[in-house]
Formats: C-alpha cells, structure tokens, sequence
C-alpha cells in the first residue's frame, strides 16, 4: 500500500513536471495534457522503467490517445562539442549531419524540352502510346497530370506539344523519335533519359565542393551528403571553433550567431497563399504554421544554411550548363531530406530546420511514408485509428513491437523523423541490363520470335556500349532470354556470353537466337506455340570489368568452333537459371579440370564448371587467368543464390531496410508479442512475397 502510494505520488510529480515542459516547449496549440487513469496499470505493466516516460502513460490505441509535444522528437537540439566538429570520424549520428535530396523537375518532359529547345513556358508532355507518362509545370496550369491520355490533355490545352517517347524498330540500331510508332512494332526506349540522367548526375559530381558524397537514388533524384564540406566551410567562417579549450575537447561550442540567411524556402513558416500558388502536390500538411517562438538559431541550422548554398550552386551548374531545372530539400538525414524536396517546386530548394520536424511531421498522413503506403501501413492505421504521423507518435516502441515484430522499431523510429541510413555512391554499373516488351499481339508461333530479339538487342547493345564508353571491359557473364503468357509462370533460358571486344547488335541477336530456339523452338518456324507469348525480355547478367584475360579469351572465342558437346540441366527447378557444362568424364574430351576448372558449391553442393568457351582452350590458358575466371564464376554463382533470396524476401520497393542493429534505440527484450512478435516475421509478413 505504501509502495503503491509512493509510486503514484511520483509519477503524478512526473505528470506535473512534463505538462510545465511541455507547456512551456510546444508551440502546438489544442493539445491538452491530462494524466490517464491507467498510469499506475500502464507502469506496472512494462518492464522498462527508462522507456515510461509520459507517453507510456497515455492510452496508446485511437485518437482518443493524447499527444505528447516535441519530447517525442529525440535529439532536435544536441549539444554540439568541438569533439563533433573537429572529429575525423562522421557517422550517421553526427549531430551536424545535413543530406540534401536534389529531383529534377518532371524529368522527361525536362531532357524533351532540352533536347527540342522549346520556350520553358511551352506546355510539354512526354507520352507513351496514348497515355502521359510526364507532364511539365506550364502544362500543370491546365490541369494535366500523368496518365491522363493524350486526347483529353489536347483538348485541355491546344497548344500542347506532345512528343512520344522514341522507340526501337527492328533494324535500328539508335532509338529514334518515329511520328506514329506502332506498340505491334516498336519498342519503348528510355535511353535518352538515362544518358541524361548520368550527364545531371557527373555534373553534380564535379560541381559538389570536395568531400560531398553523392548518392543516385533513382533515374531523377540523387542524395547529397554535405556534412565534411560543411563542416570544412564552418571552420573557415568561423575559425574561433578550430582550436578546443586545452583537454576538454567535449565542452560545448561557444553560442552559434543569431541570425542565418536562408538561400532556400524554409519549410512550415510558408504563408497560405503560397500554398495555393503552389502546382505540385504538397507532401506538407502544416499550412500556414507559425515558427516555434523558442526555436533559437542552432549549430545545425548553420550547418543546413551552408548546405543551402552549396545545393544551390550545384543546381544552378546543372541549370546553366545542361539546361536543366531542378528542386531540392535539405534536413538532417535521407529520409527528412526527401520529404522537404518536393514542399515547393519547381527550381526551388526548401530546408527543414530540426525545430521544424515535428510540426512539419505531425500532421503528415503517415501513410504516404514510404513502404507504409501498402498493407502494413493499413494494419498499423487499422491497429491504432492512426492515419497522421502525431497520432502514432502516442504508440510507444513497445507496443509496436508487441504488435509488429521487433523490426518495427523502424516505424517508431521514422515517426520521429529518425533514419540513419548513409548516403552511398552506388557502383557505377548495374550488374544487369535488361530489355523487355510486353506484346500487344501476341506470339503464337516460333517465327515471330527473331523480331523481338532483334529489337531488344539492339537495346541491350546499346546500353552495353554506353556503359563501357565509362568503364571499358565490361563484360555480361551471362545472356538471358525469358517469355511469359500473361502472368504464368517465366520460362527462362541462360547462356555465358563471350567477351566481345566490339558487341555488335548482330552478335547480341545470334545469342538471344540460340535461346529462343532451345526455349521456345525453331527460328522459321510456323508451326502454333502451345502457348501464346505475351511478355518477353532478353537481359545480360553478371556485368562487370572483365578479370580474365579478355584479349586472349576474344581472340580463342573468334577461332572456336561451335561446341559439341551437350549441356546438361539437372532436374532441380533452379537449373531454370544455371547452365552447366558436363565435367570431362562425361564428354569425352577437353572438358573442365578437378579442382581448377570447376567448383562445388557449399549452398547447393552443385559441381559449377567454367564455361565450355574456356575449358575448350584450357591447355591455352594460363593458370592465373583460369583462376580469374573460376573466381568470376564463384561470385557469379553466390550472386545467383543471392538473388534467389532476394526473390523470395520483399522487393526493395516494398520493403524497409531492415533495421540496423546500431541504430536500435534500446534493444527489446524477448517476450510475448501477437504474432507479429512471436512467430519471428514481424513486419515482413505485410510485405508481398514475390
Ligand atoms: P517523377 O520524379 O515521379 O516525376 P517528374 O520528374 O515527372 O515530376 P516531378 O517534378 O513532380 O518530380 O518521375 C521521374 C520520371 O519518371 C518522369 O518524368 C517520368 C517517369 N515516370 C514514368 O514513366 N512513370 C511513372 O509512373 C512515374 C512516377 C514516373
């Protein structure tokens, strides 16, 4: 009884002293902060005294639940020490992190007016076959968005220039701009738009002052990392900053100034009326929201200011130079960043100040997060009566992750505008390039086959070519072909491609050839397929410098006869993958080694051969390159089991990065959760198998 007293007592101390907080700290209006009758119940339940502060205290479902103001926000004002600043090492927590996300503003019809040179006030959409596929901003104004068809925008502007993406027909070897292309003939090409997007992407990369990191996000977007060269520019502004106090280098930076220039919308201090001038879909919901009359000029708002103005030299490089109008957003991390790039466009930049996260978030509907869109989103929007991010803020970790699995610490993390993940340089070329087409009139016979392949092969001859014109040598281990009726299961057929030093849109056609006819049948053949063929695409895999010796292996694969020797399939459903070459006790003669030619898999205990295209030449292969090329087949091999999971999990697009074990704010301990906890598949149960 005593105990009980005591507790009570304590906690209604705590009540008392957060409600002074949080009044004295939120500028949030209509928020009342009332202790619940189910403080005491709610204490005694969780075991996790460090985690109860008041938010534990409120009813945690509906919302009914009362919000708690900024202290739901972790770390929006750190204290900053000259160990922060003068660290060599920067991580993800850096309390002077600042990320930028820089998107082109409607990006195709940008690269078609660029390329056609047409007034900037000219409205412009790029279309695929009847529907809009991009729209520009003077198009906007009458109220043209994507996929409306082309018909109905005409008759919404006139004057509107409409340009159809180029496509291949059989025989070209370039994509060209055809005035009626046919779908029964023609093969989109986005071509253009991705040659365009690595010119936008390597003038950021020699515009961004040293030490930025870029990362590309997608055809349109790249995430900048400006902490280094910010940090460098603040120590030339401010040099006092460079020399710590004698051994206390974690004593606090001395008082930052008290005004900052703001090169760059800042974001929720937008009056209405701009709102309404505003064309793009805005992702923000705090219109008009006064600026937090506490919230002081941080080291970090410095930090993001600094950031503002390189952003926007970089973007006006891109302007001037390639023609191109693009919009940004600046905030401490990725996923902040992203949110901010799309408050006002175009050929705008917005910063988030870490004081504005919450108000900028706390409206947000949360189902527009990303990967909170689908079906977890609706559970987790089902499960609480939530649908803006400050309705979920009263959803403690604990009871997400009783809920939802352990992973879903991500969510209660990316409420409170938490994301940790780094902005990486990707590798520079994919380790596939892929053609395909779905097919309008679909194949019923063998013959029809070549001209697809055709067509698709000069895409993939194309894209090949391009990419070595920045990294020579590279070279697709593999050419695969794949057809489909409908969504039936793929049939799939793979070969190793030779190394070729001029890849021709002939030699790329011979490959996809030999694979229609082992898969499909007979080149010349009229003969009715059993079934139809309604999708097909051809692609090369494993593309990657060279490591053998391609010179000598080109001019082996020039004289080599046509190989003899059958290939063996294994009966295993993954064979669909993997072609095989039969050891040399099987065919005879020059057929791979033991242990030099070949390889036994630790995963699938498969005998993985070099290509016969080697081991036919193998007493003219050194052993180093035979190494080499074995070693290239190895990863190639894991990289296959490695797809193979990836095929089973969620596709990246579904699916949060799971979350780093870093970044766990407190790890939970094992307990009873719904299903969600206890059956070990947490959130990835809301994500599609694919
Ligand atoms: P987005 O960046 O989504 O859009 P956008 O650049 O056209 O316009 P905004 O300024 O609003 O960002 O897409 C980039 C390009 O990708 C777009 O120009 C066309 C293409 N695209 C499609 O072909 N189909 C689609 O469904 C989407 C979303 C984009």
């Amino acid at each position: 009884m005593w105990f009980s007293l005591a507790v009570t007592r304590f906690l209604w101390d705590k009540v008392t002293w957060e409600r002074k907080r949080f009044k004295r700290n939120s500028p949030s209006r209509g928020l009342v902060l009332t202790p619940q009758p189910r403080l005491f119940l709610i204490y005694k339940t969780h075991s996790r005294p460090r985690r109860l502060s008041l938010r534990l205290a409120f009813m945690w479902k509906g919302k009914s639940a009362v919000t708690d103001s900024d202290s739901e926000f972790v770390d929006l004002n750190p204290t900053i020490t000259y160990r922060h600043l003068l660290s060599h090492a920067l991580g993800v927590k850096d309390p002077l992190r600042v990320i930028a996300l820089c998107d082109s503003d409607a990006f195709y019809a940008g690269c078609e007016m660029v390329r056609l040179g047409v007034d900037p006030e000219q409205p412009l959409v790029v279309s695929q076959w009847d529907s809009i596929i991009a729209v520009n901003y003077p198009s906007r104004k009458f109220g043209i968005t994507r996929m409306d068809k082309v018909k109905d925008a005409q008759k919404r502007c006139p004057n509107l220039v409409v340009v159809h993406v180029a496509t291949y027909k059989e025989g070209d070897a370039e994509p060209e701009y055809w005035e009626n292309p046919d779908t029964k003939t023609h093969k989109v090409s986005l071509d253009f738009y991705r040659r365009e997007s690595n010119k936008i992407h390597n003038m950021f990369k020699e515009s961004l002052p040293a030490g930025a990191e870029l990362e590309k996000a997608s055809i349109d977007e790249c995430f900048i990392d400006f902490t280094r060269p910010v940090r460098e520019e603040l120590l030339r502004r401010y040099p006092h900053l460079a020399q710590a106090p004698p051994g206390a280098a974690d004593t606090p930076l001395p008082p930052p100034p008290t005004t900052v220039t703001w090169n760059a919308n800042l974001v929720s201090i937008r009056p209405k009326d701009d709102v309404a001038n505003n064309l793009q879909e805005s992702s923000t919901s705090t219109l008009g929201d006064p600026e937090p009359e506490d919230s002081l000029i941080t080291w970090h708002d410095v930090a993001l200011s600094v950031a503002v103005d390189m952003m926007q030299s970089a973007r006006d490089q891109v302007r001037t130079k390639l023609g191109y109008s693009t919009s940004a957003g600046i905030a401490r991390n990725k996923f902040l960043a992203k949110l901010t790039a799309s408050y006002r466009k175009p050929n705008s930049q917005s910063v988030l100040r870490n004081a504005m996260i919450p108000h900028y978030l706390r409206p947000f509907p949360f189902q527009k997060i990303r990967f909170l869109g689908g079906k977890l989103g609706n559970a987790v929007a089902k499960e609480y009566e939530a649908s803006t991010v400050g309705d979920l803020l009263a959803v403690s970790l604990d009871e997400f992750q009783r809920t939802f699995g352990e992973d879903s610490i991500w969510i209660w993390e990316i409420v409170r505008g938490i994301d940790r993940s780094e902005v990486k340089e990707k590798p520079p070329n994919s380790k596939s390039m892929g053609a395909s087409k779905n097919l309008p009139t679909p194949v019923t016979m063998s013959c029809e086959g070549p001209h697809w392949i055709r067509v698709m092969a000069a895409e993939l001859t194309l894209r090949l070519n391009d990419a070595r014109k920045i990294s020579p040598g590279l070279w697709p281990r593999t050419i695969a072909l794949s057809t489909r009726q409908g969504w039936s299961a793929t049939q799939r057929k793979q070969a190793p491609f030779p190394f070729l030093r001029n890849v021709t849109i002939d030699a790329v056609a011979a490959a996809g050839d030999k694979l229609w006819k082992e898969l499909v049948g007979p080149l010349n053949s009229t003969k009715p397929l059993s079934t139809k063929i309604t999708h097909v695409s051809l692609s090369f895999n494993g593309v990657e410098a060279g490591e053998v010796n391609q010179q000598g292996i080109e001019g082996f694969l020039s004289k080599a006869p046509s190989s003899p020797r059958k290939r063996k399939r294994q009966a295993n459903s993954d064979d669909e993958e993997i072609v095989e070459t039969l050891p040399a006790s099987s065919s005879g003669e020059s057929g791979p080694k033991p242990d030099i030619d070949y390889f036994i898999c630790d995963r699938c205990k498969r005998r993985i051969a070099l290509p016969e295209e080697l081991t036919m030449f193998a007493s003219e292969l050194d052993e180093d390159t035979k190494k080499d090329a074995l070693g290239s087949l190895r990863a190639e091999h894991q990289d296959f089991h490695f797809a193979q999971d990836l095929s089973k999990m969620p596709s990246d697009d579904e699916r949060p990065e799971k979350p780093n074990p870093k970044w766990t704010v407190q790890p939970r301990k094992k307990g009873k959760h719904k299903d969600g906890g206890t059956n070990g598949e947490g959130i990835e149960r809301f994500f599609t198998k694919r």
